[in-house]
């Protein structure tokens, strides 16, 4: 049967996707944007460079990370916090670029969360064999907010969760321009990232970045 025809009787991919309660992914919802966002993260990544920041517990994390925004995450022997100064090069974190925040702003409205006005993005580099332990966000102030993530480069096997660490933990693929809403209970779920695989994007090489837009003050 020719494809226009299929078409015509196929539905579309839709395009807000449940994955969880109040969580919504937005397929391919960042693709016109790549290259504003890859020169954004250039951006943020010349002022404040990529680091393998220290758990804690005392273990390098595998992810290296950089902020931009009035406020950024941060992990040391001290703890997990947000602070207002990279503690790399004692500056503030770099400004959020615009195309970050109003694409945020726009997919939280999409996905039912109006008035989303983040102040942080963590971004978060991933080479092959890197990961994120299965682990919950609860170091911004008001976890009422919604969490915006944006995936782009290698895909990512994302595992999502549940309240209890013990829950039951579903596999969900996350692709280059994928963008997901988290907010509702699923805000609160435990997730994390299995070790990247090796391969070769076409315009990352053997690499993936997530953004992730917070309200954290
Ligand atoms: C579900 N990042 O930075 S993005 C993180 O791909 C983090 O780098 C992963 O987990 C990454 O904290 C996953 C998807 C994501 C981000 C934040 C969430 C899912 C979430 C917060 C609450 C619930
Ligand atoms: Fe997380």
């Amino acid at each position: 049967m020719p494809a226009d025809l299929l078409a015509g009787l196929e539905p579309s991919p839709p395009a807000r996707e449940g994955l969880g309660p109040g969580a919504v992914a937005l397929r391919g919802w960042a693709l016109a944007l790549v290259p504003a966002l890859l020169s954004a993260v250039d951006q943020v990544a010349e002022a404040a460079p990529f680091r393998h920041m220290v758990t804690p517990g005392g273990f390098e994390m595998s992810v290296a990370m950089t902020n931009c925004g009035a406020a950024g995450w941060v992990t040391d022997r001290h703890g997990y916090r947000y602070a207002a100064d990279d503690p790399m090069t004692g500056r503030p974190w770099p400004a959020m670029p615009g195309v970050l925040r109003d694409l945020a702003q726009a997919a939280a409205e999409e996905a039912g969360y109006p008035g989303f006005h983040p102040d942080a993005c963590l971004v978060n580099r991933y080479e092959p064999g890197a990961r994120l332990t299965l682990h919950q966000d609860r170091d911004e102030r008001d976890r009422g907010h919604p969490i915006v993530s944006v995936s782009l480069g290698l895909s990512a096997t994302f595992q999502f969760g549940g309240l209890k660490r013990t829950d039951p933990v579903r596999r969900i693929p996350l692709a280059h321009g994928d963008v997901v809403v988290w907010g509702g209970p699923s805000r609160l779920f435990h997730h994390g990232i299995l070790p990247l695989k090796d391969g070769a994007h076409p315009l990352l090489g053997a690499r993936r970045l997530n953004l992730t837009l917070r309200r954290a003050l």
